[in-house]
C-alpha cells in the first residue's frame, strides 16, 4: 500500500501556531544556513493514545554551523490542545543564549505564549549586545502577563510569557518572535566560537542547567505521559526536547 502522506498538522492548528510556525522556519531559512539533522529514531512523528486522547507530535529539526540543533515541534492532543515548542540549541563552543518559545492553546484561544532568549553564562546575563538590542524592540502592553513557574528562573528579563487575547496581542507576539529569532540569527552569524576549553564547559553547564529546569515543566510532562507512558514520557524530554550535546 502506498505511504500516505498527511498533512502538515500546522493546517489544522490554531493559526497563530501556523503562522508562528511559518515565520520561525522562514526567519531560519533566511538567515541560517540549513543542514539535516538527525532526529532519534522513531521521534520524528509520533501518535499515541494510552487513557487520554489521541497525541499527535511532528518535529523539524536542522543544524547550522552555529546551532547544534534547532528544533519546531508542533503537537495535537485530540481536537482540544494545540502545542507549538521551539528551541534553537547553540553549539557548546558557541557563547549564544538558547532561544526558547511555547505557545499551547486550542480553538477557544492561546492560553500560554512564552518566548525568551535564555543566557547560559556563569552570571546568568545576556552578552551586552543582546541586551542593547533587545531593549529597543518595541514593547507591547499584553493586558493579561502570566506569572512564571518556580523552575522559571532560567528566563532572561526580556521574557515574554503572556495570554494573548486580541488579534492584536495575537500579532504583537508573533511580532515579537520575529525580531527576536531575527536578531539572535544575525548576531549568530557574527560570532565567533570561544578559544578556551574552561569557556566551553561554561557553555556546556549552562545549557545543562537550562535543560534541566526545562525538564521540570510537569505540564509539558503530564501531557506526554497520559499518551505515552512515563518511560517512553523520559525519553522524549531528555532526548529530544531537553537533551544536552553528546560531543
Ligand atoms: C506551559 N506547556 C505548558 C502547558 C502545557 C504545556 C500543557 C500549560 C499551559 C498553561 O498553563 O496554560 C505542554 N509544551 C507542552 C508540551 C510540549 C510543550 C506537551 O512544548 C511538547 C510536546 N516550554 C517549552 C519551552 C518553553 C516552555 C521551550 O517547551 C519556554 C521557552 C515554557 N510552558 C512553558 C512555561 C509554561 C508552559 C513557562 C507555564 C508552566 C506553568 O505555569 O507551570
Amino acid at each position: 500500500m502506498p505511504q500516505v502522506v498527511s498533512p502538515s498538522l500546522r493546517e489544522s492548528q490554531h493559526p497563530l501556531i501556523h503562522r508562528l510556525a511559518d515565520c520561525i522556519e522562514n526567519t531560519w531559512r533566511q538567515y541560517l544556513t540549513l543542514s539535516p539533522y538527525q532526529i532519534p529514531e522513531g521521534l520524528g512523528y509520533v501518535e499515541g493514545s494510552l487513557e487520554g486522547e489521541r497525541l499527535v507530535i511532528e518535529n523539524h529539526c536542522y543544524q547550522t554551523p552555529q546551532f547544534r540543533k534547532l528544533h519546531l515541534e508542533l503537537a495535537q492532543v485530540g481536537h482540544k490542545l494545540d502545542i507549538l515548542h521551539c528551541v534553537m540549541f547553540p553549539h557548546p563552543d558557541y557563547a549564544l543564549p538558547i532561544f526558547g518559545a511555547d505557545l499551547v492553546g486550542g480553538k477557544s484561544g492561546i492560553n500560554a505564549a512564552i518566548a525568551d532568549l535564555s543566557p547560559v553564562n556563569a552570571e546568568r546575563q545576556l552578552p551586552p549586545h543582546y541586551r542593547t538590542e533587545l531593549a529597543v524592540l518595541p514593547q507591547y502592553p499584553f493586558s493579561q502577563p502570566r506569572d512564571l513557574p518556580d523552575w522559571g528562573d532560567i528566563f532572561s528579563k526580556f521574557c515574554i510569557f503572556v495570554r494573548p487575547v486580541t488579534p492584536e496581542e495575537e500579532n504583537a507576539f508573533l511580532q515579537h518572535v520575529e525580531n527576536v529569532v531575527t536578531l539572535h540569527c544575525l548576531a549568530a552569524r557574527q560570532t565567533m566560537p570561544v578559544s578556551s576549553v574552561q569557556d566551553a564547559l561554561e557553555v556546556r553547564a549552562g545549557q545543562e542547567y537550562y535543560c534541566a529546569k526545562q525538564q521540570q515543566n510537569d505540564k509539558t510532562r503530564r501531557v506526554l505521559e497520559k499518551s505515552f507512558g512515563s518511560e517512553w514520557t523520559e525519553r522524549y524530554m531528555t532526548t529530544m526536547l531537553f537533551d544536552t550535546a553528546t560531543a
